[in-house]
């Protein structure tokens, strides 16, 4: 009896530890919830998404294709835009069935990109040029190595929240953009990425656009060498270290 008690422990942190990454899993726009890709079924079988095609797995290298949009990125069949008013809020769901996030030290960063006519006819993503309109990273008074000075320690098993809200600025031009979300694990060494990319179709009377000093490409936007990138690996344990800043271009908010 104990010894079957201790095996089905072991089974289920086994299968917990699979599980253990993951991204954003649903988008709700306006009282509409967008399911996202199901990045453990069959490509084929996947139809009707605003979200592109994703892995689980985390991306380790910040000059990696993989960067943009998560493995592949591609648009699926059926795929379209959700339509969002500016100065509304794109709320995400992280990781998969009820379960929340899995990591806790590192930042979350979401970004815009201009598709022009059709961001589903969009292959090469890698040309997009990105601005990022959200982030949460290190708050004020706590040290890199405490979990709670970090939002993505809040949705650790929904612990305080199974959501993160991103405000579309209210004055972006109206017209069709690819969102891009990103959680950054910097407890490990390598340092793990989990980026995601949906369409959007933004509407409102704004006609503000991002100068060039905002806009990034990925890959592009980070390299290896970044402070906020490599104190990856060296975080835990660290209750100096009162201050971090975030990887990428400084903040659009029209
Ligand atoms: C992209 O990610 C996939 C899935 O994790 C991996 O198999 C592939 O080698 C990666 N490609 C590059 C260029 O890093
Ligand atoms: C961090 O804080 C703990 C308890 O306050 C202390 O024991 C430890 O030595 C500190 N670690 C470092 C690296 O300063
Ligand atoms: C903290 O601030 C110092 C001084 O500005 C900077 O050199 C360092 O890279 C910052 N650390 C992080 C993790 O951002
Ligand atoms: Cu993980």
């Amino acid at each position: 009896m104990r010894v079957s008690v201790a095996m089905s422990l072991v089974v289920a942190a086994l299968s917990r530890n699979a599980l253990a990454h993951g991204g954003v899993t649903a988008y709700t726009i306006d009282g509409t919830i967008y399911p996202g890709y199901e990045w453990a079924e069959p490509a084929e079988g996947q139809k009707d998404l605003i979200q592109r095609s994703w892995h689980a797995y985390p991306h380790e290298n910040a000059l990696s294709s993989n960067i943009t949009c998560n493995y592949k990125g591609a648009t699926v069949s059926g795929a379209f835009h959700a339509p969002v008013q500016a100065g509304a809020t794109i709320s995400t769901t992280w990781s998969h069935d009820g379960f929340g996030w899995v990591h806790t030290i590192g930042p979350l960063t979401a970004y815009l990109a201009s598709c022009g006519d059709d961001c589903t006819s969009i292959v090469d993503i890698a040309n997009l040029e990105w601005f990022k309109i959200a982030e949460e990273g290190l708050r004020e008074g706590y040290a890199v190595g405490n979990e709670d000075g970090w939002f993505q320690n809040d949705l650790w098993e929904n612990r305080r929240t199974d959501h993160w809200d991103v405000v579309v600025p209210v004055g972006l031009k109206p017209g069709r953009y690819m969102v891009r979300h990103e959680i950054i694990n910097l407890q490990l060494s390598p340092v793990q990425f989990y980026p995601n990319c949906a369409q959007l179709e933004v509407s409102g009377s704004g006609s503000s656009v991002p100068s060039e000093e905002y806009l990034v490409k990925f890959p592009g936007a980070y390299s290896m060498s970044d402070p906020g990138i490599a104190i990856s690996g060296k975080v835990s344990g660290d209750n100096v270290t009162m201050n971090y800043t975030i990887p990428g271009p400084k903040l659009w908010t029209g």
